[in-house]
């Protein structure tokens, strides 16, 4: 509920059983802010994919830019941006990144698991994204111990210069959620998008503003459990809170929808 009492009537969260192209287009429309899927993997399977996971060699994105720092398994293309564009060391960085979730003892690939469960009913072709007819990244397992700063992410806004083979006309983040601490850990979205008067609350080279930002505006708290997955409009201000005992660790990708009706991943 915003400051003033007031609720916008689509700002709301469904669950579903699955993603399918009413609910995905609901999302992009701005007919609901977040979608939940529940047990999208089961618990099992989640623990199994922690296990072989923690034997990776887990990166950190930028120190200055992401701070509290939050551990990465993959690429992200937002660490490798220059003049509003892709920068060159983004391509040998995905080309390690693909080697070293290849040398995992992964039972399938669960990020193409989750673009196929995203994607199934979606009547448009799908995918992952290309930039000049080379493929982006499909996504990273994450670890945030102390959770993500109020940011949001909108490739129009953070890559004006790409040119990207099919820019999107709407930006959803997806995360599917393989562990959770038992406390904290909540995803919070702002019924709030970028305004330049913000830029007052983003710390110098900061990803996340402060609270500030979005004081006042309608929010939603979503606790999700093992094996669910969120999918929601990323250009809405978005956090994640600080976990207690217990690591959160998730894989998520961007999702965009394109001109061509394409619902397209990168990393
Ligand atoms: O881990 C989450 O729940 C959300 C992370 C995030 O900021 C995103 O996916 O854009
Ligand atoms: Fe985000």
């Amino acid at each position: 509920m915003s400051s003033a009492g007031l609720h916008d009537p689509f700002f709301r969260v469904v669950t579903a059983p699955a993603f399918s192209r009413h609910h995905i287009a609901d999302l992009a429309a701005g007919r609901c802010a977040v979608l939940r899927v529940p047990e999208l993997l089961s618990e099992a399977t989640c623990a199994q994919l922690v296990d072989c996971l923690l034997t990776a060699d887990f990166d950190s994105y930028g120190r200055e830019r992401v701070h509290p720092a939050v551990m990465r398994f993959g690429v992200g293309v937002s660490d490798h941006r220059t003049e509003g564009g892709i920068a060159d060391t983004y391509w040998p960085a995905l080309d390690a990144a693909r080697r070293a979730w290849r040398s995992l003892p992964l039972p399938f690939d669960p990020l193409e698991a989750a673009r196929r469960a995203l994607t199934s009913d979606w009547p448009g072709r799908s995918g992952i994204a290309r930039h000049r007819g080379r493929e982006l990244g499909p996504g990273v397992a994450r670890e945030a111990p102390q959770g993500f700063l109020v940011h949001f992410d909108d490739a129009v806004r953070e890559f004006p210069a790409s040119r990207r083979d099919d820019p999107p006309v709407a930006q959803l983040a997806f995360n599917l959620y393989l562990a959770m601490p038992e406390s904290g850990g909540e995803t919070v979205v702002w019924r709030h998008r970028w305004h330049p008067a913000d830029e007052a609350f983003r710390p110098v080279n900061s990803y996340g503003f402060t609270e500030e930002c979005v004081q006042g505006a309608e929010e939603l708290e979503i606790k999700p459990a093992v094996g669910e997955a969120l999918l929601f409009d990323s250009r809405n201000y978005h956090a994640v809170r600080p976990g207690g005992s217990g690591r959160r660790i998730t894989l998520g990708f961007s999702v965009g929808l394109t001109a061509h009706g394409e619902l397209l991943a990168w990393g």
